[in-house]
């Protein structure tokens, strides 16, 4: 395979100034005629001429009306064309029948539909199918489907036809097509400057029940995005589809978003709070890359960061406004932690804008996506709020329409602030979590924070320089008063100190300006609450005692890090109970009591509280301190700790469960999840003592489906629920997002010694339609994430993993290759392990045909 470089990039040789694009439906014979405009593009010094195209039936091809035959390979075609605007027309088939890859134009469930992004235009016809190639387009559909859609604003439609128009330039990863039997959920939206604009949910007859959260959700986006950003929607309609095959969450087509439809149906019976939640957020992110994405696009794949960082920034901005802040931010914390840091800490690890590739779907990562927002949010805290929106006002007044880089983002921040931004762009270039160490000094009074940053090396980066840290430090006196509001330091150098000193107003930054320091006075020594609300995506190194960690969980004004002396605690004791089988610490164990006590603190935020690390951050923290995990004494500790937590807060649960039962009509809004959050929190602390008594009664009444499905994990994780288990799936079988949940909790709550094996027992299931890569998803992926069932000993896991992956390679390298991280820990594990692991992955590297996306995942992962 070739490896692309983002050093080689240079523009296409011709611009495009229409495309007129028409499509003769047929399943297994679509036809596919394009006619497109081309002239000459005066910046470009390449004039080859070269369309991408992969599994086309060339039917034939003409320039400017005459006859030509091009030089047609695997990857496209290349022609003789004249050196002056010309237009190119050419006619190719298609089968999107047995399109499993579902990449192009596909079939699922009878309905047509399209996945262009990043490369599956080239699938559908000859065409520059890069992004810097931007043109208007018109589309014809004809076929015998009630419902024919395309991009942009409907200019015709009769029996067995449709046509639409779309005003804005695009490039060819934004179109979409979508064909079939489908009906609307339908709703309106006014823009602030009067524009009315039609709305609709697309759904297949049967789930038009799920569509009017997604559809509120929509209406709530457009108003923020214009609220918050000044951002309006431009076209007269706005169509969302939900389909069930699906590789990604959503895709962002220009006024014809396609959703996964787990992406997109809700209803309380079928959804959980989580849901609910990442239903809105994810409509939220489609919604907002009309214009982070869209009105402005990428130059090429390389800054996929410039759309996804910034969109993922946006809609985490959206989610906080419309639900809790600290609540998002800690969410957010916990899963950059969970996948970010174990893809930026392994082989894996690369830029939040990739240098090369060999397939980009493989660069659709947590570092572009998770990361790349991190980085906003460190620009927009070193410059400030009102600087953040200056800039962004003029990324969208100088860059409408084009297709831009990280450098050009970076220069609307550096025209607008005068800052020099260079170290600041390390961000983007440089691969790997950056730890900060932490050292104090309390000496005549003055406090002083030492920070030391290093990143260790990682795939094909030996040497790391230093970057711009935004830490966020607040200081707390003795008697639990904040004695310093946040303040952040700019921590620029490998190492750096900041030195506090004491004022008539509290303690200050050295250097800023204010009240002088009061001179002889003799203040007690603050404690350092640092990297407030997670002001940047690095591993603080930070020893504290366990009186220290507790005294930041019972007085920290920051949430956040009050959360995380909580979780800092927990990691604490739960480390030294794996390594030295000591009892859970008192300190976590009272923390935790004083929290669940304070009802002034919002629910959903004590049930954050009671979380645990994940097993396999605890194997990664051991593996850090030098230490080979085992994941069965992980496994071990985890359930050790719940135990006694359990019982060390048991005359708690009672008051606590009843959150789960809300007297008012079933609402997905924060507050009410909240309160479910924390009573099944509850319930199940409470199933570790009463074995599984409240959790059935539980399951019995449950009238909504977070309520049903804790319940259910909780008489599974008792071993018990199997008659539940039968009267769920009998309940829920022709629910094909809720049969995913039926599938995924069995693996989720399995006990190590068996997950395996219930992996084995649930794919010969026959509602296991591997295919769909939902289904897929919901059984092996939750086999890769059951931590010490996936390790163990013997190997089952990893085998029948590795099974699996060759056997979707063939149909669908995308969701194949995506899967192939659940290994990329393995160097951390134990060398019986390693070697087990090691022969799997080299048994899908040595598969005949195996996709260059898989390649080059198991081939990464193996170096
Ligand atoms: N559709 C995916 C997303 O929105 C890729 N653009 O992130
Ligand atoms: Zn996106």
């Amino acid at each position: 395979p070739t490896t692309i470089y983002l050093k080689d990039y240079t523009p296409f040789g011709y611009l495009v100034d229409s495309v007129h694009l028409t499509f003769d439906l047929a399943p297994n014979a679509t036809r596919v005629t394009s006619r497109i405009a081309f002239r000459p593009n005066p910046d470009a010094l390449d004039r080859q001429f070269f369309l991408h195209g992969e599994q086309l039936k060339l039917i034939r091809a003409t320039v400017d009306g005459v006859e030509i035959t091009p030089d047609v390979t695997e990857t496209g075609l290349t022609a003789v064309v004249p050196d002056a605007a010309f237009v190119w027309e050419a006619e190719v088939e298609i089968d999107p029948g047995n399109n499993t890859a579902l990449e192009g134009l596909y079939i699922s469930n009878g309905m047509y539909c399209t996945q262009c992004e990043a490369e599956g235009f080239r699938k559908i016809t000859f065409y520059p199918d890069r992004p810097d190639v931007m043109s208007i387009f018109t589309v014809r559909i004809n076929g015998a489907l009630p419902v024919l859609l395309s991009n942009g604003n409907p200019t015709g439609k009769g029996d067995g036809w449709a046509e639409w128009n779309d005003p804005w330039p695009k490039p060819a990863y934004l179109f979409a097509l979508v064909a079939g039997d489908l009906i609307t959920h339908p709703g309106q939206f006014t823009t602030k400057s009067g524009r009315e604009v039609e709305l609709n949910l697309w759904v297949r007859p049967g789930d038009e029940g799920k569509c009017a959260f997604g559809m509120e959700a929509l209406k709530k986006s457009m108003k923020w995005d214009e609220d918050v950003y000044g951002r309006e929607y431009d076209l007269d309609v706005f169509n969302i589809v939900a389909v069930d095959d699906f590789n990604m969450g959503a895709m962002e087509n220009k006024g014809l978003n396609i959703f996964n439809s787990s992406a997109v149906l809700a209803s309380p019976e079928t959804s959980t709070d989580m849901n609910f939640e990442r239903i809105e957020a994810i409509i939220a992110h489609e919604y907002f890359h009309n214009w982070t994405g869209n009105r402005i696009t990428c130059r090429d794949w390389f800054q996929l960061c410039l759309k996804e960082g910034l969109t993922v920034y946006r809609d985490a901005q959206f989610t906080s406004d419309m639900r809790s802040a600290p609540v998002k931010r800690i969410h957010d914390a916990i899963d950059l932690r969970a996948r970010q840091f174990a893809e930026d800490n392994g082989p894996l690890s690369h830029p939040v804008r990739p240098e090369s590739f060999q397939e980009i779907n493989n660069f659709y990562t947590a570092t572009v996506y998770e990361k790349g927002a991190e980085v906003i949010g460190m620009l927009k805290r070193l410059v400030g709020d009102e600087a953040y929106a200056q800039a962004l006002e003029l990324y969208f007044d100088r860059h409408d329409g084009q297709a831009c880089t990280i450098e050009d983002w970076i220069k609307v921040f550096e025209d607008t602030t005068d800052r020099d931004l260079t170290q600041f762009k390390r961000w983007y270039s440089q691969s790997g979590t950056p730890r900060v160490s932490v050292t104090e000094d309390w000496t005549d009074g003055i406090y002083t924070l030492t920070l030391k940053q290093r990143t260790d090396p990682t795939p094909g980066q030996s040497d790391k320089l230093p970057q711009v840290i935004p830490v966020a430090v607040g200081l707390i006196g003795a008697n639990g008063d904040e004695t310093m509001p946040t303040t952040i330091l700019e921590f620029t150098q490998e190492i750096q100190s900041f030195a506090f000193e004491y004022t008539v107003e509290g303690w200050r930054l050295q250097g800023c300006e204010g009240p002088e320091r009061v001179s002889g006075a003799n203040p007690p020594k603050p404690t350092a609450s640092i990297l407030r609300d997670f002001s940047a995506p690095v591993i603080l190194e930070h020893d504290q005692s366990s009186a220290e960690r507790a005294f930041l969980l019972a007085h920290d004004s920051d949430p956040f890090n009050r959360w995380q002396a909580g979780r800092s605690l927990a990691e604490d004791t739960l480390i030294k109970m794996i390594l030295t089988d000591a009892a859970p610490e008192t300190d976590y164990l009272d923390g935790i009591l004083a929290v669940l006590r304070d009802s002034d603190l919002d629910p959903s935020y004590r049930a954050l509280m009671l979380g645990l690390p994940s097993q396999s951050e605890l194997a990664a923290m051991m593996h850090e301190q030098g230490v080979t995990p085992d994941p069965v004494a992980i496994w071990t500790a985890v359930e050790t700790l719940r135990q006694v937590t359990a019982q060390h807060v048991q005359d708690l649960l009672p008051r606590l469960h009843s959150e789960t039962s809300i007297e008012a009509a079933f609402s997905p809004d924060a507050e009410q999840a909240g309160q479910r959050a924390l009573g099944g929190a509850a319930l199940a602390l409470t199933s570790r003592l009463d074995g599984g008594a409240k959790a059935a009664e539980d399951y019995q009444r449950a009238d909504n489906m977070t309520l049903q499905l804790s319940a259910l994990s909780c008489l599974l994780r008792a071993g018990k629920g199997e008659q539940e288990l039968n009267a769920f799936y009998d309940r829920w079988q022709d629910d094909r997002l809720v049969m995913d949940k039926w599938f995924g909790l069995q693996v989720a709550m399995s006990a190590p010694a068996e997950t395996a094996d219930i992996v084995s027992h649930l794919t010969g299931h026959p509602d296991f339609n591997w295919k769909n890569p939902n289904r897929f998803r919901a059984v092996l992926g939750a086999l890769a994430t059951n931590h010490a069932g996936f390790h163990r000993a013997d190997g089952a896991g990893y085998s029948l993993l590795a099974d699996w992956l060759i056997k979707l390679d063939p149909v669908n390298p995308q969701t194949t290759a995506r899967m192939c991280s659940a290994f990329q820990t393995w160097k951390r594990y134990d060398a019986d392990r390693q070697a087990l692991i090691r022969n799997q992955l080299t048994r899908i590297a040595e598969t005949p045909d195996l996709s260059r996306d898989t390649t080059e995942m198991v081939t990464r992962i193996l170096n």
